[in-house]
């Protein structure tokens, strides 16, 4: 059965703990271990192929493009996931195919939560992580508890099927969002979540990629929630309008008549309506879209 299972590592300088991880998945009898490297500088190269996986180089930069390179290359009926940073564990990888194998999951989701080490978040990534998932989860009407996990399971349905274009640290919440969008069946199993290894250093910055992933969250909903993508804009310029609508009448009220405000309070509202409505009959399109593909997918 571990013929059948590739293990993906992406590794960007990991040489602290990419040698342990591989001897590990080696050692529990996976011989398939596919290391995409992002041009380490380190020794993680010779690191990872002296402990017996076989590496490949990705082409250009980011992890989100390494991911797609491999997922192409990858023929296994099971592929997992895991960052090459020994914040993981190899020995609860189990946990992960069990769901595949007996949970019926096209993709499965190790959820950091359910016993991060102490220090394994950091305050800003705990608050970060919390805000994305909870948008996620507005956004997409799936409850995922944690859509930026770096361990995951697929099988090869759900690996063929995702269209993924992010090419950063946004690939993650892609991954999941595709999932959800092609009806995958997605199964969260709790995982150790451990601190960083001391010599290494994190390739993420949580600000700018944390403000990344979250318009990717918003600009995939365009397809999926039409409504929210377009409605917030709409909601935005009819809550301007009433406002100002609301002092326009104030002051009229005081005896001051306010022409040029009003006509601009009315505007607003105009245009927030027209795009709500534009985006109702996005919502419509999107639906007729889905049950079509639905019905597709029955014959
Ligand atoms: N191939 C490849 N791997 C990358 C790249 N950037 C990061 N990685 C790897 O992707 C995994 C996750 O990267 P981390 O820096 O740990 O990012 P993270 O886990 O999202 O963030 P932290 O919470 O700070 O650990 C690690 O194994 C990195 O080595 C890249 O550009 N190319
Ligand atoms: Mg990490």
């Amino acid at each position: 059965m571990k013929e059948d299972v590739c293990i993906l590592i992406p590794t960007l300088n990991e040489a602290h703990t990419i040698g342990e991880i591989v001897h590990k998945f080696k050692s529990m009898g996976f011989s398939n271990i596919l290391v995409i490297d992002g041009h380490s500088t380190d020794g993680t190269v010779k690191i990872a192929e002296d402990a017996g996986a076989k590496v490949v180089t990705q082409k250009g930069k980011g992890k989100g493009r390494a991911l797609q390179q491999a997922f192409d290359m990858i023929d296994e009926e099971v592929t997992v996931m895991i960052d090459g940073d020994g914040t993981y564990l190899p020995e609860e990888v189990d946990r992960l195919l069990e769901a595949i194998r007996d949970g019926g999951a096209d993709q499965v989701i190790g959820n950091r939560f359910a016993s991060p080490q102490k220090g394994a978040f950091t305050r800003l990534n705990l608050f970060g992580n919390r805000i994305l998932n909870k948008l996620f989860s507005l956004a997409y009407g799936a409850w995922i508890t944690d859509i930026l996990s770096g361990y995951r399971a697929f099988n090869k349905k759900s690996i063929k099927e995702l269209e993924l274009n992010k090419t950063g640290f946004e690939i993650e919440v892609e991954t999941t969002i595709e999932a959800v969008k092609k009806n995958q069946k997605i199964i969260e199993v709790p995982i150790t979540y451990c601190s960083r290894h001391k010599g290494a250093v994190t390739k993420l910055n949580p600000l700018r990629d944390g403000i990344k992933i979250g318009y990717t969250i918003y600009q995939l909903t365009k397809t999926h929630n039409p409504l929210l993508y377009f409605g917030i804009f709409g909601a935005i310029f009819i809550i301007a309008g009433i406002g100002l609508g609301i002092y326009v009448t104030l002051e009229w009220l005081r005896g001051i008549t306010r022409i040029p405000m009003t006509i601009f309070a009315t505007l607003l509202i105009m245009m927030g309506v027209q795009i709500f409505v534009f985006g109702l009959l996005s919502d419509l399109l999107a639906l007729f879209h889905k049950e079509v593909m639905r019905e597709v997918k029955k014959r």
